[in-house]
């Protein structure tokens, strides 16, 4: 952890420009109308986004693993890396945890440990896309699809643990994306694994605390290649409304096809009142899980037009959205990205934040689209990182954490910590 006296050390070569840069976009912004700088500030540090666990130390993909030195070997390292993250930013206040790479061995310990932070639990997330040691059955050919009600049973049963950790440390979110699915054409009964995972979902929203949300994630593919059982959102969709209004659809960036209208989906989801949770990450050609806003920033920004414009929508009642970023960092420093998405994220937000929403409604009445695109794409163009340097400061973060980070010497710290060997418990 820094110092309070640290972090403003560190601010102070930055001020007097960055109080130049704030005020100069404030009197911007009261020129145009609409929300002034004060208040896109106050909304930016209300926007909180989850770190999961796994993304703290280094990913590596299927061919090798680089590990980078001081990663946490524990849970409670894990909380100590997020602690770090939400003082630097002031927007990182959640973790989300993977059962069984985080159960925790002492649940008191772990809710002081966040209260004391000031974090607290996001969600839990079950893993049945590999086999534990010591497992009865292999989840090789699915699990709350597979076609052994064996192995069905203990899919089912390992969620069920997940709501009893997840009930300890406080959490009221469990998260499901399912591996399942086949490789080879006439391998899997379409139709049946469908109903097999819908009765398998239902045993588990059976058990749901009544104040806890299901979300269920899609993706299109991979691990399978042939066919995923929930490999869209319209089935993610049909799956939550014949469970319940407890089941909500969970968004993961990377899981849709190239060029997907992501922001479309959002939309409409949020007028069904089923958008429950956003995975944030960035993706060249499916789920690669590069920085948030790294490769489309514009698609970002669209995605946050569409949550700010339906948070403004009295029409539009969808419950309040999970947000974490879901990534597996490989080449930068994991806290470093995390920093970095973070920061995409709330430049994203603040720009939908900026569009003039009443005109731009307007010019669709109208069916201009030339000023539609145009008032778009002033919020876009608006260069709004005082805004978000602001919402930093006044959380008693860095105006420029990831430059922070560095200067502390915070990496350095850690790997002398906990050694340069050291891996993260995950993939
Ligand atoms: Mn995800």
């Amino acid at each position: 952890m820094l110092s309070i006296s640290h972090l403003s050390d560190l601010n102070a070569p930055l001020l007097a420009d960055h109080e130049a840069d704030f005020h100069h976009l404030g009197e911007r912004l009261a020129r145009r109308g609409g929300l002034t700088a004060p208040n896109v500030v106050a909304r930016l540090r209300a926007f909180q986004v989850a770190v999961p666990s796994w993304a703290l130390g280094t990913g590596g993909t299927r061919f090798g693993r680089f590990a980078g030195g001081g990663e946490p070997r524990s849970l409670t390292e894990k909380i100590q890396d997020v602690a770090l993250l939400h003082q630097l930013n002031g927007s990182s206040n959640a973790i989300s945890l993977h059962i069984p790479w985080d159960i925790p061995t002492d649940a008191a310990a772990v809710r002081q440990q966040l209260a004391a932070a000031g974090l607290r639990i996001d969600s839990v997330n079950s893993n049945t896309f590999q086999d534990q040691p010591g497992q009865g059955h292999s989840y090789k050919y699915g699990s709350l699809s597979a076609t052994d009600p064996a192995v069905r049973a203990q899919a089912v049963q390992h969620n069920l643990d997940c709501l009893g950790y997840g009930q300890q440390l406080g959490a009221k979110v469990h998260t499901v994306w399912l591996a399942d699915g086949s490789n080879f054409p006439g391998q899997s009964h379409l139709r049946r694994a469908y109903q097999r995972t819908q009765e398998s979902l239902t045993a588990i929203y059976e058990a749901l605390p009544a104040d806890w949300t299901l979300l269920l994630e899609y993706k299109p593919y991979e691990p399978n290649f042939y066919s995923m059982v929930i490999p869209d959102w319209g089935t993610s969709y049909a799956l939550c409304q014949a469970l319940g209004q407890q089941a909500q659809v969970l968004v993961d960036l990377g899981h849709h096809l190239p060029n997907t209208n992501i922001e479309q989906i959002v939309g409409r989801l949020q007028h069904f009142g089923r958008l429950g949770g956003f995975h944030f990450n960035g993706s060249m050609y499916g789920d690669d899980d590069l920085t948030t806003g790294s490769i489309k920033p514009f698609q970002l920004f669209l995605i946050f037009n569409e949550l700010v414009d339906a948070g403004q929508d009295a029409t539009v009642h969808n419950p309040a959205v999970a947000y974490m970023i879901d990534a597996s960092h490989n080449t930068k420093d994991p806290l470093e990205d995390l920093l970095q998405s973070t920061d995409n994220i709330l430049t994203a937000y603040a720009k939908a934040l900026l569009v003039d929403r009443p005109a731009l409604h307007a010019a669709q009445e109208r069916n201009d689209a030339a000023l539609a695109e145009d008032l778009l794409r002033d919020a876009f163009l608006t260069d709004v990182r005082p805004l978000v340097a602001e919402a930093y400061r006044q959380c008693g973060g860095a105006l420029r954490p990831v430059a922070a980070y560095r200067q502390a010497g915070c990496r350095a710290s850690l790997t002398q910590q906990r050694g340069r060997q050291a891996v993260a418990t995950g993939l």
